[in-house]
């Protein structure tokens, strides 16, 4: 089974809010019907989640009306953006089932409180993928707050232990420096996860802007999965060579 992180850098254009990336969705929709394995879907915010969240000022306590707007403005768009990524999937021939993640997880200062995995076992055992995905969901403390694609990644492997974890970005995977500003910058084939400090640490620096906040959400998962692979979206042929239990991107050995 694969634990999959679809990031909203790679299914939408944070250029401009409430956009896709509609080729990225439509190549996630033909990779995942080739499939072997059950899937898990867990996807980002994006430019359907994150301008909400800063528009409203949705971190930490949520106490004025407008905050609480906010809450119902960024429930609906995430809705909608797990419509559209589904319809995505139907479209490429897969059958998945979208599960409203704020119906199914409570936080309590942020953190996942109460997660109904159950469901999404359920999900898995009648042949469907299920789609999660980040959302503002109901905070014991704050009374609503953000949960991340990535803190719901770590639940889902804490719950589906030893499998692989793939994240889809859309860059090619973790560099060595900003490909983007740097020409000496290499891709990563095959790293151990101790050694990725080291490689954030040694002028590597914060690649593409997401390399920092990739290699948190990698180590979270340490001890709960075997391998997590990051690679892009944007590049024809790259999930369905990982699907298949190719190396595209870069490999991150978690033992
Ligand atoms: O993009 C955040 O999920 P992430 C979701 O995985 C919202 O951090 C609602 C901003």
């Amino acid at each position: 089974m694969i634990l999959m992180k679809a990031g909203g850098s790679a299914i939408t254009d944070k250029s401009m809010d409430f956009s896709i990336k509609a080729h990225n969705l439509e190549r996630l929709g033909r990779a995942l019907a080739t499939a072997t394995e059950p899937v898990v879907l867990c996807h980002g915010g994006g430019s359907f989640g994150h301008p909400l969240a800063r528009r409203y000022d949705l971190s930490g306590e949520i106490t004025t009306p407008e905050q609480l707007r906010g809450v119902s403005h960024t429930n609906i768009a995430m809705r909608n953006l797990s419509n559209i990524v589904c319809e995505a999937l139907i479209e490429g021939g897969c059958t998945p089932f979208a599960l409203q993640t704020s119906a199914i997880l409570t936080a309590d200062r942020g953190r996942i409180d109460v997660f109904n995995t159950a469901i999404v076992h359920h999900v898995l055992s009648t042949g469907f993928i299920p789609v999660v995905y980040g959302d503002v969901v109901y905070d014991a403390t704050y009374r609503y707050a953000i949960v991340s694609g990535d803190q719901i990644m770590r639940r889902l492997a804490e719950a589906f232990p030893g499998n692989r974890a793939l994240f889809l970005t859309d860059v090619d995977g973790l560099y060595t420096a900003d490909p983007k500003r740097d020409p000496g910058a290499t891709l990563i084939r095959d790293i151990a996860l101790a050694d990725l400090g080291t490689v954030q640490a040694g002028e590597a620096g914060d690649v593409t802007g997401g390399m920092k906040g990739k290699v948190a959400e990698i180590a979270a998962l340490e001890g709960v999965v075997t391998e997590v692979q990051v690679l892009s979206l944007s590049r024809d042929g790259a999930l369905e060579a990982a699907l298949r239990g190719g190396v595209g991107g870069t490999r991150i050995i978690m033992k």
